[in-house]
């Protein structure tokens, strides 16, 4: 077998030779305190990728947090990672398709999040290459997506039932609700007496055990789509013993990093519904690998958000396109969250639907302007 490397771009058709990798780090202030169960979130960094090839930039973003509770990686693992490891292993080198790409990562162990930042850039740059919008590439079925809003544990119940109505008139299609131990029947009660007929589900990152069943119990009776990860990101086990007496479907984020953990948490029934996002799972290839083991067995996914700035909520988009993505994702528009973004258009749903950008890849470009006031670090590597 040629090794990839000695593969020269003008005699490959469709090669793409990637010249260098920049990673920019930049500021990010969200317009709202979004506490969940694993902390607070309000000032962020956030991590942007670009990779340039023949004069054709490809963009991605790294989904880490700046604190290691809701994935053990962060926006200072990743770098490091990116750093030290993948782009090294990729820069210089010639690839025609994103396997061939993260075939040269196998050696790479986690760092889903890292590399996810890199092989989404990657799909971008194919997209504006092939002068085909992303969706199309993936195999979406659909230019408009609609999405819901992840809402925070609030201050009181009436700041809850608030957010929700203020939401709601917004147009979202689903509210998701923050819990923790001690937060969590009571607002979800306040909120369905308001709402009766709301599409309402609660997340609650792994903050209890199956010793709080009593909780699930009370919250089987509000009529939710589902309860997302309930119990420990590692334990489809328990999982599979909370879904045996509960009503509502659990829908797992945090237990699914992989093809084989679906297929291991939907063998089992750990779960009935699954959250698809793509630093957790790698990128967009085994999102859609997920996709398709999440479709054999009958199960419907939605594209999960991680406070994305443009470029990440861009990509999500162009996820949701795909068929079994029959459930609102947390795409809510860019400007609830951020009071400028990175790219030079905002991605914001209308009575809650998105369309999705078109233009090649992601169809959105970088504001460089913000960027350079924003840049907290930099780095461009060469081959
Ligand atoms: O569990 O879905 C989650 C944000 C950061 C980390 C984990 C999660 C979330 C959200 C927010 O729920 C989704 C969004 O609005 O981007
Ligand atoms: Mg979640």
């Amino acid at each position: 077998m040629t090794p990839t490397s000695a593969l020269s771009p003008d005699r490959v058709p469709n090669a793409v030779s990637i010249d260098a990798v920049e990673l920019i780090e930049v500021s990010a202030r969200l317009r709202f305190r979004f506490e969940t169960s694993f902390g607070v979130q309000e000032n962020l960094s956030r991590l942007l990728v670009v990779i340039h090839s023949d004069g054709v930039a490809g963009l991605g973003e790294v989904t880490a947090m700046n604190s290691p509770g809701y994935s053990s990686e962060t926006v200072a693992t990743a770098w490091e990672i990116l750093e030290r490891h993948v782009v090294p292993a990729i820069v210089g080198q010639v690839f025609c398709t994103p396997a061939q790409l993260l075939s040269a990562l196998d050696g790479i162990r986690g760092h889903h999040m890292a590399i996810a930042g890199i092989e989404t850039a990657f799909w971008d740059l194919l997209g504006r290459r092939a002068e085909m919008p992303l969706w199309q590439l993936i195999g979406g079925v659909r230019t408009s997506v609609p999405v819901g809003a992840s809402i925070g544990i609030q201050k009181s119940l009436e700041a809850t039932v608030d957010s929700a109505n203020y939401h709601l008139r917004e147009g979202y299609r689903r509210l998701k609700f923050k819990i923790k131990p001690g937060w969590d029947v009571e607002p979800i009660r306040a909120v369905r007496a308001a709402f009766p007929a709301a599409d309402l589900t609660v997340d609650a990152n792994s903050a209890y055990r199956l010793t709080d069943a009593r909780i699930f119990h009370a919250l089987d009776e509000l009529g939710l789509t589902y309860i997302e990860q309930p119990l420990a990101h590692d334990d489809l086990h328990d999982h599979v013993t909370l879904q045996r007496v509960l009503q509502t479907p659990i829908c797992l984020d945090e237990s699914i990093r992989s093809p084989s953990d679906a297929r291991k948490a939907l063998v089992g029934d750990a779960g009935r519904v699954i959250n698809i996002k793509l630093g957790r799972v790698r990128g967009h290839l085994a999102a859609r690998c997920i996709h398709d083991v999440a479709q054999a067995f009958g199960i419907p996914v939605w594209c999960g958000g991680m406070l994305e700035l443009g470029v990440g909520r861009a990509h999500n988009l162009h996820l949701s396109t795909l068929e079994g993505y029959t459930l609102p994702g947390d795409t809510a528009s860019a400007s609830r969250y951020w009071e400028e973004d990175v790219i030079t258009t905002w991605l914001d749903a209308e009575d809650g639907v998105q369309q999705v950008p078109i233009g090649p890849g992601i169809g959105v470009n970088l504001d460089r302007s913000v960027i350079a006031r924003r840049t907290i670090r930099s780095r461009e590597i060469r081959a």
